[in-house]
């Protein structure tokens, strides 16, 4: 059997490609794209919560949040080490996020205004972010997969605490029950879109459906997440902005409004509400982290040559 023979019969028995077995370059290449552009996007990701860090109503709150901040760095600590299995180099993706080479998710642009956002990202953002990933617990590629099932368990913890934190505040006073409305308002789009562009303009899906990257396409995902969040807001009380949102009987599912594409274009180019504040940061940490990293190196390096 041929090489390609026998990536092709792994992939058709549902079996896992690990990192010594052969796979084609195009194979190796989406990959490390996905893989690094999730990475990043759980390490981005810890800036519009961490920065509610120092203000959290309570210290319970505050106990949560930073649980919460410091699971999705280690999200990205496991991410990045898949990546590297497959021979990627994790200075080196950090660079080409910081030089805006790769991408992160979109949702992670948008400011967090009021500590309903820190509920609302739970809810809504890691809701999304749980109907992606569970079915990425069957992908192809092994470390992948296997990093996908604690994150999808730490995922689900982080959703339950927002949206906790929202039926806290939904108890609460007028203007509480006012500033989750409008977390909702600022938010329910915006998380449409983690899912990626429309079926049909999605270069990448054919070729990931097919080696079983990705399990369901970006708008099978985001058909179920409407349909998921549909019945939580009314639980929890609150209105999606979305006039044209309805059960449909017949396909079983809610109709719902034309999401603003051109947002989300503009968003992935690096034009989002802050973008540019995002990778400013990040390239500050990783400046400011320069010296652990040095200091780690030349401590392995010494202990190395101690052993001999
Ligand atoms: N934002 O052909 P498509 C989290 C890009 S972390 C930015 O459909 P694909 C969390 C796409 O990369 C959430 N870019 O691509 C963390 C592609 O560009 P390139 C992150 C986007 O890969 C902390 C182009 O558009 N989750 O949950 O087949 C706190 C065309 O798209 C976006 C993951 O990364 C976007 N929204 O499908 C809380 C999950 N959408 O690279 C929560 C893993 C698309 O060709 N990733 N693009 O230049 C995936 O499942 C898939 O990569 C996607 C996109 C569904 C996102």
């Amino acid at each position: 059997m041929t090489q390609e023979a026998a990536f092709t019969a792994t992939i058709e028995k549902d079996q896992r490609i690990e990192p010594r077995d052969w796979m084609p370059d195009g194979y190796r290449k989406t990959m490390i794209r996905q893989i690094a552009q999730h990475a990043h996007s759980e390490i981005i990701g810890m800036q519009p919560e961490g920065a509610w860090i120092t203000r959290a109503p309570s210290l319970r709150r505050k106990a949560i949040l930073l649980a919460k901040v410091q699971d999705e760095a280690g999200h990205g600590l496991y991410l990045y080490s898949a990546a590297e299995t497959l021979g990627a180099d994790r200075g080196d993706l950090t660079r080409r996020l910081i030089e805006g080479r790769q991408k992160y998710s979109s949702i992670f642009n948008y400011p967090t205004l009021t500590f309903a956002d820190v509920g609302v990202i739970g809810w809504l953002v890691d809701g999304a972010a749980i109907c992606n990933q569970v079915p990425l617990c069957r992908s192809s590629f092994g470390p992948y997969a296997r990093a996908m099932i604690r994150i999808c368990k730490e995922e689900s913890f982080h959703q339950r605490q927002g949206y906790e934190l929202l039926m806290t505040m939904m108890r609460g006073t007028e203007a509480q029950r006012d500033m989750v409305q409008d977390a909702v308002n600022r938010w329910w789009w915006p998380s449409l879109m983690m899912f990626g562009p429309p079926d049909a303009e999605s270069p990448n899906t054919a070729q990931s459906m097919a080696w079983k990257i990705k399990r369901h396409t970006n708008d099978e995902l985001r058909q179920r997440f409407v349909d998921m969040s549909v019945p939580q807001a009314s639980a929890l009380g609150v209105t999606l902005p979305d006039p044209d949102l309805r059960w449909n009987p017949e396909r079983e599912h809610h109709d719902f409004g034309e999401i603003d594409w051109s947002e989300l274009k503009r968003v992935i180019s690096g034009d989002g509400p802050l973008n540019a504040e995002r990778i400013e940061h990040r390239r500050r940490a990783d400046e400011d982290g320069e010296w652990v990293r040095s200091a780690a190196a030349a401590h392995a390096a010494k202990k190395q040559g101690v052993r001999g």
